[in-house]
């Protein structure tokens, strides 16, 4: 079982992260780390922070020469910023005095934070809850990428919408309805909307869209948005109908669902597929040569729990930033007077940044369940579970059915 765990403060030192249960010999570079890294950083509307920034990872342990060693990946993005938070930030007590934040932001975690943890300072909510801590995920979540990049499959996203502004060119409704080649790589698709400041794959609404940033950005407003993730070259059979926590749906929803400010997620058709009859919904099964394969791709490449084989179409929700310009009412906790909440340097608008943690993240949770079926010690016996499982799956059905 792979595990992921990261820590760190918005304004401490660094983000450490650890992965530990990947084959030995899967090749990784620092390198590969970094640009997703830097995927994760880019975006329009995005704040000072990202200017301050150049996210990169030291590997602290578990690779050699450019290979994983079987044992636990542990590494480290220092936070430059750390030079402006020594003291405010520091582990140790300190002489000088810190001023408290007592003012809580509506829609962060500040004022749950405090009544949860007993804390005498907002701050102390504010670090950890920080969507900073994405930038540890997509680090360890790297791994999880390249090991299934070895197996041909491949995660892209790109952004639907940005304050209620659609792109009009939605390549989801091609997968929905299986009209792409078999071989359409999401590869291919991340190479068209990482070339948009906005991750839209629609010039006309990309300039329509920066438009409303630029003017939500004057008003001392946020946007949120929703976007997709497609998943592609995954084999049937990932996932499980016997546990309710083994079911793919599930564990991409929960995965998806702790980012940061996401607040819906659907898979497929999603609450479309509510308003509709079976027939409009259910795809149909067709053979395709020696494999099996749908009509269309409303289920959005699960049915059961388990992958389909088609590609997978997650499409996911993100709330406004919380830290507005212009802030809305909130309590100062030191007075418990009403007051405007307290504005804090901060992101306009981070979707198209949620967009490459929520592939992140989907990468994770396939490599997980994709380990559970496959798993080995090495990435060569890995690979030869896999390649018995895919050559054979088919004809075992044939003869198990054969009259
Ligand atoms: C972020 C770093 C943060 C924010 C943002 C995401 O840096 P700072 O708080 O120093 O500006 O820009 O986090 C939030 C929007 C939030 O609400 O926590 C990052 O690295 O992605």
């Amino acid at each position: 079982m792979i595990k992921l765990i990261t820590a760190g403060e918005s304004h401490g030192k660094g983000l450490t992260t650890i992965v530990t249960g990947f084959p030995a010999n899967l090749e990784i570079s620092r390198d590969y780390i970094n640009e997703q890294l830097q995927r994760r950083q880019a975006g329009y509307g995005r704040g000072l922070r990202m200017k301050i920034e150049t996210d990169q990872v030291e590997i602290i342990s578990g690779i050699r020469h450019g290979k994983t060693l079987g044992s636990p990946i542990s590494m480290i993005i220092w936070n430059k910023d750390w030079e402006n938070w020594k003291e405010s930030m520091s582990a140790e007590p300190v002489d000088k005095k810190i001023d408290k934040v007592t003012i809580p932001r509506p829609g962060h975690a500040d004022l749950v934070g405090v009544t949860k943890y007993n804390f005498d300072d907002i701050r102390n909510s504010i670090e950890r809850s920080s969507a900073r801590e994405t930038a540890a995920r997509v680090a360890g979540c790297s791994i999880a990428r390249k090991f299934l990049s070895e197996f041909g499959i491949h995660i892209g996203s790109f952004v639907e919408s940005i304050g209620g502004i659609y792109s009009k060119e939605n390549i989801a409704e091609k997968f929905l309805l299986n009209k792409l080649s078999h071989n359409y790589s999401a590869e291919k698709l991340n190479k068209l909307s990482d070339k948009s400041s906005v991750r839209v794959l629609d010039k006309n609404q990309e300039e329509k869209i920066i438009r409303k940033i630029k003017l939500t950005k004057k008003r001392g407003d946020t946007l949120g948005g929703t976007f997709y993730v497609i998943v592609t070259g995954l084999p049937p059979g990932i996932g499980s109908f016997v546990e309710y926590n083994t079911r793919l749906e599930a564990e991409l929803s929960l995965a998806i669902m702790s980012i940061q400010a996401v607040k819906g997620v659907e898979i497929g058709l999603g609450f479309k597929s509510a308003e509709l009859f079976g027939s409009e919904v259910h795809d149909e099964i067709i053979l395709k040569g020696e494999t099996f394969s749908r009509k269309t791709n409303r289920a959005g490449g699960i049915e059961g729990g388990i992958s389909t084989g088609l590609p997978l179409i997650i499409r996911a929700a993100m709330k406004p930033i919380a830290t507005l310009m212009s802030p809305i009412q909130s309590i100062d906790l030191s007075k418990m007077k009403t007051i405007e909440a307290r504005r804090e340097r901060s992101d306009f608008v981070a979707v198209p940044a949620c967009a490459v943690i929520a592939e992140s993240m989907a990468a994770w949770t396939i490599a997980k369940l994709f380990l559970q079926k496959f798993g080995g010690d090495s990435i060569e016996e890995v690979k030869d579970n896999y390649s018995n499982y895919m050559k054979k799956y088919f004809s075992r059905i044939k003869k198990n059915f054969a009259i």
